[in-house]
Order: structure tokens, then sequence, then C-alpha cells
């Protein structure tokens, strides 16, 4: 039995978390049967989700997730794709999950409006008279590790012109066509698109949101993943989990 572990709707996005929607979609472009679960990230060496367990294996990240999948099967998602646009989707995918993501992941952590109504939910569970200082100790991990990156060094706008310059990149990679490379999804669609579904949510008050739907062509190619693979409520809310 194969179960994916991560989180359901949330944050106005089929999850809060692109990378699981990332793994979602490929195992659905892989006709993998699969279980949907909560994810405990206490319960896993690297902490992160998505992770999948297949029998008594466990998988973590989203891109060991599709190389373990795509093995097994015998399959590729990009088969019929040629070398070079290959190259481009593992290059654009990269780009959205370590640039573009630093972004949208600052929007919401380092915000306080926006932390205060979305992350901030997440330490609920916490008892209220250890609750603040938890969070103050996340958060100045998270700044210690943009400090360390340098993204962190720079003003919001700087900022937000990385955002600007790689959804330009995107806008004009997509062009006219419904998938990045034509007229069927390849890998790297899941995780562009779930990286533009997380940066478009009205959810939170970022100039994020406007970057992207400013381009019409991201606005159709969002709607049109969203209604091919997230369409069903198919995650158990976490009262089920
Ligand atoms: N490279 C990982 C990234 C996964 C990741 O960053 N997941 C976030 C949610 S979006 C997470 O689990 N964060 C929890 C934490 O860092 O404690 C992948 O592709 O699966």
């Amino acid at each position: 039995m194969i179960t994916l572990y991560g989180w359901g709707p949330g944050f106005g996005c089929p999850s809060p978390s692109p990378y699981v929607m990332k793994s979602d979609m490929q195992l659905q472009m892989l006709g993998v049967e699969f279980d949907r679960a909560i994810a405990d990230l206490e319960s896993i060496p690297k902490g992160k989700a998505p992770y999948m367990k297949d029998e008594d294996l466990l998988i973590e990240d989203s891109n060991f997730i599709r190389a373990h999948m795509e093995k097994k099967l015998g399959k590729n998602l990009d088969d019929g794709l040629s070398d070079a646009e290959i190259g481009t989707g593992w290059a654009l995918e990269r780009m959205v999950e370590s640039n573009l993501y630093s972004c949208i992941l600052y929007e919401r952590w380092l915000i306080p409006e926006n932390f205060k109504k979305g992350p901030a939910t997440f330490f609920m569970g916490i008892p209220e008279d250890a609750r603040a200082q938890v969070i103050e100790e996340v958060l100045t991990q998270i700044k210690t590790s943009y400090w360390g990156t340098g993204f962190g060094r720079h003003s919001r706008e700087e900022r937000l012109k990385f955002a600007e310059w790689d959804i330009l990149a995107i806008a004009a990679a997509l062009g006219e066509k419904d998938y990045l490379f034509g007229d069927a999804p390849k890998a790297g669609d899941a995780s562009v698109a779930s990286m533009l579904i997380a940066g478009a949510t009205p959810y939170f008050d970022t100039p994020v949101e406007e970057l992207i739907t400013r381009h019409e062509n991201l606005v159709a190619y969002m709607e049109r993943v969203k209604s091919r693979y997230f369409s069903e409520a198919k995650w158990p809310t976490p009262e089920m989990a």
C-alpha cells in the first residue's frame, strides 16, 4: 500500500504546501493508486512533508518520491520530451523550489499579518503558556537561515523583484501552450504549477499574488491544473487522521 503524507486544503490552496501538491499531482500523473494521510513531521528523520510510505519503505522529499515511483513502475514523467526540454523542465523546477519558494515563504512567515492568519495556526496544539516562545524561536531560526543564504539581506522590494523575474520566466516559457511542453503535463508542470498556486492564493496579503495573476496565461494554467488534479476533496481533515 502506498500512502502520501502531507496536508489537504489550506490557505486557499489544495494544500498549504506546494511540495505536497506537486507529489500529489505526480502520483496521479503516474497512475498510482495511493492513500493520503496527515503528515507527522516528528515521526520521520528529515521532518518535512511530503513523505511517502510504500509498504514499510519510507521515502522523503518530493524528488525522491517521484524517482522511486518512476523506477518501480518503469515509467518516466518526462517521456516524449527532448533532452533539452527535460533540462529546461528541471531548471524551472529548481528555480521555483529554491528561488520563488524563498519569496513565498518569506511573505507567509515573516510578514506579521500573514503569519498571524496563516502559519501561526500550525502552533495551536502547543499549550498557550509555551506557544509565544516556541513561535519566537522558530521565527528567529527562519530569519537566521534567510540571513545565511543572503535572501534575507535584501529589502522586500528586492526580494519581490526576484519573484517577478522568476514569474516572467515561467510565463514566457509557458506561452500559449496548455502545459510547459505542449498539451500534456510533464514532471516540471507539477512543481511549477503548484508553486504558482501557492504564490497566487488571495489568502495572504502579498504582491506575489498580483505578480502572478497579471499573466493571463498563468491564471489559465493554474485553473487547468486545479480542475484536472484537485477538483475532488481527497485529503482527510487533521481530526480524521
Ligand atoms: N525538498 C522538499 C521540500 C519540502 C518542504 O520544504 N516541506 C515543508 C512544507 S512546504 C515542510 O515540511 N516544512 C516543515 C519544516 O521545515 O519544519 C521536497 O521537495 O519535498
